[in-house]
């Protein structure tokens, strides 16, 4: 298994080029900001993720306070509901929102704990200079993604906030955010500002043994459509993929160049291989 482990990172960084693709359009409504740091304490973002006029989510810098006057912490909290909830879990009663990388699903399957009606999210909380050891987002974070959910008339609604976070952890930087206007639809951390190809790439591996493909991708990731291809666009396997592993076995005669193509989610990328005998 350690070798299999040894040849699939191998082969991946010898696989990559990308032949085509184009990314599907969702409902994904998409909003840039200058970016914006809060680094001063009680300094607060207020994060209207769907532009409605409506702030959503309240992010606050706490510097250099409690009693002793040692504790740094950076919270999130819905603005006015008790309905806006950031992606994370608990830990020993506290809520710690998860820092995301781009390509993680953001739906009502995920775990909705980083914060409650009650309790606000820890991004950050460090006594003395040392952070709190469950924090997702002790700094130095650039371009981490927080999971955010909001309720509206229609239904849930999914969305990101991308974040920096300085080293000593006093001071955050909200760079954009993003939902999908349409109800309970899940979306992806990062969606759209690079194409779900992207994300494909960075989270699937293809590796060798002998004439035999095995290929892996985030659980999360649903049914993806594989082909591979001879340079000549001829069809030598397909398979519909679902778990996270599947070994695809190649025609013995086919060595050289090859081509995987993955489909998913209405869109379509290939990788170029390099098979060898072995
Ligand atoms: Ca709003
Ligand atoms: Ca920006």
């Amino acid at each position: 298994m350690k070798d299999q482990q040894k040849k699939l990172f191998q082969y991946t960084s010898m696989a990559g080029a990308v032949l085509g693709s184009a990314a599907a359009e969702g409902q994904i409504s998409y909003t840039d900001i200058p970016d914006t740091t809060v680094d001063t304490h009680k300094g607060v973002y207020n994060l209207d993720l769907d532009q409605d006029g409506n702030m959503d989510f309240r992010i606050t810098q706490y510097l250099d306070t409690g009693t002793t006057g040692l504790v740094d912490a950076i919270f999130i909290a819905p603005y006015d509901s008790i309905n806006g909830r950031a992606m994370g879990e608990l830990q020993n009663g506290f809520s710690y929102p998860f820092n995301l990388i781009p390509g993680d699903s953001i739906g009502i399957d995920e775990l909705w704990n980083g914060n409650t009606d009650v309790k606000v999210g820890y991004l950050v909380y460090q006594y003395d200079g040392t952070p709190y050891p469950n924090s997702n987002w002790k700094g130095p974070v650039t371009d981490g993604f927080m999971g955010l959910q909001i309720r509206k008339s229609d239904g849930f609604h999914f969305g990101w906030v991308r974040l920096n976070i300085a080293a000593d952890n006093r001071s955050f930087t909200v760079k954009d955010f993003a939902y999908n206007s349409s109800a309970n639809e899940g979306m992806l951390a990062a969606e759209p500002t690079l194409s779900a190809a992207e994300f494909m790439l960075e989270n699937f591996v293809i590796g060798q043994e002998g004439m035999s493909l095995f290929l892996e991708k985030p659980a999360t990731t649903e049914e993806v459509n594989v082909r591979v291809m001879n340079l000549e666009g001829k069809v030598l396997v397909e398979s519909p993929w679902s778990d996270v592993r599947m070994q695809l076995d190649v025609p013995i005669e086919q060595t050289g160049v090859i081509l995987v193509e993955f489909e998913y989610r209405g869109l379509r990328l290939t990788k170029k291989v390099l098979l060898i005998e072995s």
